[in-house]
């Protein structure tokens, strides 16, 4: 018989967390119970056209009353870690501009409960406070254009800490303020669905700002937390070594990674930014003593999730451009002050979101902070893949492109961390299939399998692996 190489496996530092991620819209449903209020991923999905099919989070994957369960599943698969996120409009529903409001036991006790559950089984929660659901009565109020979003935020946020802070560590105040910014606000693919350029810009600062002020209010209410913010970070790589397709890059690396680490890890923002972006705004937002708030605030663990590379390369206008990335191919464009941007379609195999594979990313962009903020923690707070799957007539669920996917990129963490990267732990993205935010149910990223219908749990293959990874603390190269 053919014997292949024996590979060493690679094996991980003792005590690295093992985790998998989730958010409160897509899984909870119970979207009008324990007298929680709308946020604007309600009213967005409820306005026809926005979601694909219409899917709404109302019900989702009832996690609101089946959390017991789904931490029995986290247990039996052996996860050490679980990233979730609260629902704003759980805690403070009747929350404006003005002030927060009564805060809600009933909102606070659901996830009091659901850290108990976790700390009973073993489990250690990171809590994000923000993943994208923000009450409905702020964006009445200018949502993240306004500097009152900010500051709610805070306050938010040293509630919630002052509740759980006796049992969890870990906050993470926002998850990928990209996404919120220029998703939100300047290609409207998400909630709230606004196309302003200068808004979207106003609404980068605001979520700085939230971090920074979010950070000191945690601090207050639990000296000994451990603070964190979850960045989409972007490999970008010019298709060529030309100084304009090296322009290209710069533009995109600016406008998704420095115009969040730069704040964050030296009180500035970019000069090229500011320059590129001198056009849409005079970023009159920015107020004196801001950018040494939001760096004051910090970061003990920075969150780095990570999908896909991106290459890029400057636009000659021969003819219609590209946007292998997907965004801007509809009517606005994520990427501001980046007409002359082009995100070429590649070859190669890609997830059922169209988003390219390539490990390499992991551990570059893991390298590249360890590099550029040398000490600080790093944690993949988000990593995985959308393929469509199929239950079995065996109940198995057999998604060997999952599988191999999460191998290859805990192999690219295993590789960032040789090299120096202190990465404390790895999330898959995600625990259970849910609301693929606009694409509704369609796109399945669950190592668990849902049926829509029942709402039964299955362990799908890849699940199964990642229980042997975290059971070996260790990946087969
Ligand atoms: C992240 N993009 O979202 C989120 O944190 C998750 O809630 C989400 O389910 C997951 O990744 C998979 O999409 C993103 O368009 C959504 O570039 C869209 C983009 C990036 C991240």
């Amino acid at each position: 018989t053919h014997a292949g190489p024996v590979t060493a496996p690679l094996t991980f530092p003792t005590g690295f967390l093992w985790g998998s991620a989730t958010a409160a819209y897509q899984i909870e449903g119970a979207a009008a119970e324990g007298g929680r209020t709308p946020s604007i991923w309600d009213t967005y999905s409820h306005t026809p056209g926005r979601v694909v099919d219409g899917d709404t989070g109302d019900v989702a994957v009832d996690h609101y009353h089946r959390f017991r369960d789904d931490v029995a599943l986290m247990a039996r698969l052996g996860l050490t870690s679980y990233r979730f996120s609260v629902s704003w409009s759980r805690i403070t529903p009747q929350v404006t501009a003005d002030g927060l409001g009564p805060v809600n036991p009933e909102g606070l006790a659901f996830y009091s409960d659901l850290v108990d559950a976790l700390l009973a089984a073993g489990i250690t929660p990171a809590v994000t406070l923000y993943h994208w659901d923000l009450p409905q009565a702020l964006e009445d109020a200018g949502g993240w254009t306004s500097r009152a979003t900010a500051e709610r935020f805070a306050e938010y946020a040293g509630v919630v800490a002052a509740a759980l802070g006796d049992r969890v560590r870990l906050f993470i105040t926002l998850n990928e303020p990209w996404c919120t910014a220029y998703l939100g606000y300047a290609s409207g693919v998400h909630a709230p669905g606004r196309t302003e350029d200068a808004a979207a810009l106003a609404a980068v600062h605001h979520l700085n700002l939230a971090h920074g002020l979010g950070a000191a209010a945690i601090r207050a209410a639990v000296p000994d937390a451990r603070i964190s913010i979850s960045l989409n970070l972007v490999w970008v790589r010019p298709e060529t070594d030309s100084p304009l397709d090296a322009d290209a890059a710069r533009r995109v690396d600016g406008l998704q990674n420095r115009v969040f680490l730069d704040p964050l890890l030296r009180g500035r923002y970019p000069a090229d930014v500011l320059a590129d972006t001198a056009g849409v705004t005079d970023w009159g937002f920015v107020r004196p003593g801001d950018l040494q708030l939001v760096a004051a605030g910090g970061v003990d663990v920075l969150g780095v999730n990570y999908y896909s590379p991106t290459v890029v390369r400057h636009w000659t206008r021969e003819r219609p451009k590209e946007y292998a990335d997907g965004h801007g191919d509809g009517a606005a464009s994520p990427w501001i002050a980046c007409e002359d941007v082009e995100f070429p379609f590649r070859p190669g195999r890609k997830t059922d979101m169209g988003w390219g594979i390539d490990p390499r990313g992991m551990t570059e962009l893991l390298v590249r902070m360890a590099r550029e903020a040398p000490g600080l923690d790093l944690l993949v707070t988000e990593n995985g893949a959308a393929f469509p799957d199929v239950v079995g007539p065996d109940g198995r669920v057999a998604d060997p492109d999952r599988r191999e996917y999460l191998r290859t990129h805990i192999a690219a963490v295993h590789a960032a961390i040789t090299a120096g990267a202190p990465v404390v732990g790895y999330c898959v993205w995600s625990l259970l299939d849910n609301f693929e935010w606009a694409w509704g149910y369609g796109k399945r990223f669950g190592i668990v399998h849902v049926d829509y219908t029942t709402q039964e749990r299955t362990v799908k293959d890849s699940a199964l692996f990642y229980a042997d990874v975290i059971r070996a603390n260790a990946v087969q190269p």
